[in-house]
């Protein structure tokens, strides 16, 4: 056919690098979905990570039961015990998550949702720092 270069590929050679990502990613698209949410991740800055790892952190508690985009007080108390736990110590003891889930639900509709909680984390960091510039 005139105008098509045909390239002629030795049959031993191995293919590019590029097909072969292309072969994984026709096969195992959720692979791919995570290896590029890993790369994504890698070269994402410090501040960009944070963020991220906030939000998924927040929905992989907030998913476990009722509204998936609000945080029950049981799933807090997870979440609370699991990710801040060394920090808060007393997460385990009833009557301080009450206290923790009354305080953080400020339109009281008894459920502890995305900006609740973000302030819950930034007080806890605004903490540190002062620990840190303190120390
Ligand atoms: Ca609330």
């Amino acid at each position: 056919m005139e105008g098509v270069v045909m390239h002629k590929t030795p049959l031993t050679s191995r293919p590019p690098p590029l097909s072969h990502s292309l072969s994984i990613h026709s096969l195992f698209p959720l692979l791919s979905h995570s290896l590029q949410f890993f790369l994504h991740l890698v070269t994402m800055s410090g501040i960009q990570q944070a963020m991220s790892l906030l939000i998924t952190s927040f929905h992989k508690y907030s998913g476990k039961e009722g509204d998936k985009l609000t945080l029950s007080k049981a799933e807090l108390k997870e979440l609370l015990q699991a990710e801040l736990g060394e920090m808060l110590g007393k997460a385990s003891d009833k009557s301080a998550v009450d206290r923790i889930f009354k305080d953080l639900d400020s339109n009281k509709d008894n459920t502890v949702d995305f900006k609740e909680y973000v302030t819950l984390v930034s007080c806890l960091t605004v903490m540190c720092n002062e620990f840190f510039v303190n120390k």
